[in-house]
């Protein structure tokens, strides 16, 4: 009878420890967003050959135009909830660093960027703006660093002149945000409770919007399906 209690005793702690588990994962006063991002059509990948600066930037670029991972899910899609203002406040950090930017898609709240140069090469800044000023910037390999403004929400395709196959983008978003891993799963925490839209980016594929309830302490699933083109 001991014995029968104990395990039922067992039994009920774990439970416990699950439940505790999945709504503890929202901040106090707000929710998690949990957004799985797929693509219906193949991955667009190109490749280029290399024949400059080949000991930094190696003798192949890839260049993933359309990322897909595990269950279709799609790499770099943008998840923000515009309504969500202000709560991360770091500095987006954005590298070049093997002849490529480093992260693809950096998200930033409007304010400040920092752009590093861990190559040790000349490399160039040149982004492609209709709401911020554009930046045309050289980099050499002594600047390590540099600090840009972009003070107005924009998708921003950056490339750098001196690597012709170098592209990124600057996501500036004026809520939370997070970028699809390589499976299209990103997680966005603190979330405000209530009705909030969620919007999706992504760099060929385009927009998409949905509403969803986001509930204190809890995880709300929102799922999206970008489609082949
Ligand atoms: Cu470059």
């Amino acid at each position: 009878m001991r014995r029968t209690l104990t395990a039922g005793t067992a039994i009920a702690l774990m439970t416990g420890a699950a439940m505790w588990f999945v709504t503890g994962a929202g901040a106090p006063g707000g929710g998690t967003i949990e957004a799985d991002v797929k693509y219906t059509g193949a991955a667009q990948v190109e490749k280029l050959k290399v024949n400059k600066d080949t000991e930094k930037c190696g003798t192949e670029a890839v260049i993933e135009k359309v990322g897909v991972g595990g269950n279709k899910g799609l790499a770099n899609a943008v998840v923000s909830v515009p309504g969500a203002k202000g709560a991360t406040k770091a500095k987006a950090v954005l590298d070049q660093h093997g002849c490529k930017f480093v992260p693809h898609v950096v998200v930033m709240q409007p304010g400040e960027l920092e752009i590093k140069n861990s190559d040790d090469i000349l490399h160039n800044i040149h982004t492609y703006s209709t709401a911020n000023p554009s930046i045309n910037k050289a980099q050499p390999k002594f600047k390590k660093t540099m600090t840009e403004k972009l003070e107005k929400p924009e998708f921003v395709k950056i490339t750098c002149d001196v690597h012709s196959w170098m592209l990124g983008w600057v996501a500036v978003v004026p809520g939370l945000a997070g970028v699809t891993d390589k499976d299209g799963v990103t997680k966005i925490e603190n979330v405000p409770a209530g009705k909030q839209k969620i919007e999706v980016w992504h760099e060929t594929l385009g927009k998409q919007e949905k509403d969803v309830e986001v509930k204190a302490g809890q995880v709300t699933k929102v799922s999206f399906e970008m489609k082949g083109k």
